[in-house]
């Protein structure tokens, strides 16, 4: 199944808007020119009430669900797995068109650092956009949901970084947190590719403090005061290990790092970062993957109302 061919009709889609131009033929063979312009500028409001970017298909599994024993492990451990999230044949051709992606990485970038790809990339839009995945992210933000950013880490084999100890929220200037985060394997994770380790529970004790770190990395540039980090932390953390297609929600204040790439296979991943309207981001800069030239973040209000009318806000 090919990424552009929409499997049912929805609202908007090139498949929905022929069935328009259909109705349009018809009205301007039985009316006239006149009533064609007429017709033009209805099919216009109705095409404005409907969905403008094209939504192509279900990536996602039947079984990908937030049930009330989501909600439990979410509150008590501070993290769940969907696994899957996604259907095969979508995990195949995300990873592929992620894949192709990656050697097209400006070095200046990194392919462990590209942020906020799915505002010049359809493929990847849709699959944040997906209405299935939103409503999982619903339950963690509420109905009205705004993706802010994306960012895709490939740690290739033998070279891949080591991220420290970190709570997320920290290093986001929004407010209030409430957020929610989808790390979408790509790759099978292991125990020797890079993989995220996290800490249940520790998103309960709030945010604690960060202090500089002695090597500073591309991306992050403070870890967890390691006194705070339990000497038995190697007994209680938990190894996300889960085939591509299948992801991790974490809580903003859940305490994880990954380890370096030490095996001789590629671990990617895409990590999808939702908040709800109610929120107030800061403006930020990132660089497109392919070309390194500056960029302003975008948000997308992907389900529900803006409540506070914020103007950034863009609707999908
Ligand atoms: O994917 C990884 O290696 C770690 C990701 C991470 O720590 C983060 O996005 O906050």
């Amino acid at each position: 199944m090919c990424l552009d061919t929409p499997l049912r009709s929805v609202p908007g889609t090139r498949q929905d808007c022929s069935k328009y131009a259909d109705v349009l033929i018809h009205f301007m063979s039985w009316s006239g020119t006149r009533g064609g312009a007429a017709g033009i500028n209805l099919i216009w409001v109705m095409l404005s009430n409907q969905r403008k970017h094209p939504l192509m298909q279900d990536l996602i599994h039947p079984d990908a669900k937030f049930t009330e024993e989501t909600r439990k492990k979410y509150q008590e451990q501070g993290g769940f797995s969907i696994n899957p999230l996604l259907t095969s044949d979508a995990t195949q051709k995300i990873r592929n068109h992620v894949s192709g992606m990656l050697e097209r990485v400006h070095p200046a970038v990194g392919v462990d650092n590209i942020i906020g790809a799915h505002t010049h990339d359809p493929v990847l839009l849709d699959l944040c956009a997906q209405p299935r995945l939103l409503d999982i992210i619903e339950q963690m933000v509420g109905p009205d949901v705004v993706l802010w950013s994306s960012h895709i880490i490939a740690k290739p084999p033998r070279t891949g970084a080591e991220i420290p100890w970190h709570q997320d929220a920290p290093y986001w200037n929004i407010q209030p947190w409430i957020f929610a985060t989808i790390w979408l394997a790509l790759d099978d994770t292991t125990p020797e590719n890079g993989p995220m380790y996290v800490l249940p529970g520790s998103h309960r004790n709030g945010e604690v403090k960060h202090v500089p770190m002695m090597k500073k990395g591309k991306m992050f540039h403070m870890q967890i005061d390691p006194a705070l980090i339990p000497e038995d932390v190697e007994k209680q953390h938990h190894g996300v290990f889960i085939p591509a297609g299948s992801a991790e929600c974490h809580d903003a204040l859940l305490y994880h790092r990954s380890d370096a790439n030490i095996s001789d296979k590629r671990r990617c991943v895409m990590i999808i970062r939702y908040m709800s309207a109610q929120c107030d981001p800061a403006s930020k800069q990132y660089t497109r993957f392919d070309t390194n030239e500056p960029f302003e973040r975008e948000y997308y209000l992907m389900r529900g109302r803006n409540t506070k009318n914020d103007k950034r806000f863009k609707p999908l």
